[in-house]
């Protein structure tokens, strides 16, 4: 591809497995299926692997989007953007008007703009560096009535798979309630990204009186990878 950035030190594109740190190994073994186009140079921290929506589930969810989105919202806001998976998605979508995608780590949000280039989406969506919750309150509160929230937030690591029923309650660092009371302050169409034992009551809970909330469940090949809550206007599944 046609890019002769210099990527960050803490960035790599993985040839070959021997280079590899063991701990992303199955990751990196499952690279295709995570960015089809990885053999152009995708980028990624070792840290972003575990955390990025394979291409076929952010293309699913980015569909689901398209027909389910509510009426009149035409901005699509990633506050958790990592490498790029979930934004390249919503902006290869043609759905949305604008898509702004927020990383709080500056060599992810390397990542995810030199990924966005090699999928051909880069002109389609706006980047933030910085934390999410600040950024929504200062910079882009005036977008809150056309807006739809995609979180995909850090689930603590890895160590989630060990859960029989993963705890909303003490995700860290931020908590279910923690996330849901801050994006729902800014718009009540709010899509979250969780682990597929996510405690499905915990997720009751926070559903608001008499309005129907759904939870899809993402699988990839047989396996289940994670579910996304719809809270507000959807009409998905
Ligand atoms: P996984 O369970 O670590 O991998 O992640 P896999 O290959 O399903 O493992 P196995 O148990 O089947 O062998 C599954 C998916 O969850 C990943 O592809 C990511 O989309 C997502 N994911 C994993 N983590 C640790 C996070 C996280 O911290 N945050 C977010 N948003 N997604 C994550």
């Amino acid at each position: 591809m046609a890019d002769d950035e210099e990527a960050p030190p803490e960035v790599h594109h993985y040839n070959d497995i021997h280079e590899v740190p063991w701990d992303i190994q199955n990751y990196w073994a499952q690279r295709y299926r995570i960015f089809s186009k990885y053999d152009d140079g995708v980028w990624l921290t070792d840290d972003a692997w575990f955390g990025v929506t394979p291409e076929p589930v952010a293309n699913q969810i980015a569909a689901h989007l398209v027909e389910g989105a509510p009426t009149g919202r035409s901005i699509l806001i990633d506050v958790f953007a990592g490498a790029g998976g979930n934004t390249i998605a919503f902006a290869k979508s043609g759905k949305w008007k604008r898509v702004y995608a927020i990383e709080k780590n500056p060599a992810v949000l390397q990542c995810a703009k030199h990924n966005a280039r090699i999928y051909g989406v880069e002109n389609k969506i706006t980047w933030f560096e910085g934390d999410c919750f600040e950024i929504l309150k200062n910079q882009l509160k005036d977008l809150a009535p056309y807006s739809v929230i995609f979180a995909s937030p850090p689930w603590g690591g890895p160590g989630y798979r060990s859960d029989t029923v993963f705890n909303l309650r003490t995700m860290e660092p931020y908590s279910l309630q923690k996330l849901y009371d801050e994006y729902s302050a800014f718009t009540k169409h709010v899509v979250l990204y969780l682990p597929r034992t996510s405690d499905v009551k915990q997720l009751a809970k926070t559903a608001p009186d008499n309005r129907k909330t759904t939870v899809m469940h993402y699988c990839m090949e047989g396996a289940s990878k994670a579910l996304c809550i719809f809270y507000g206007d959807f009409n998905v599944g």
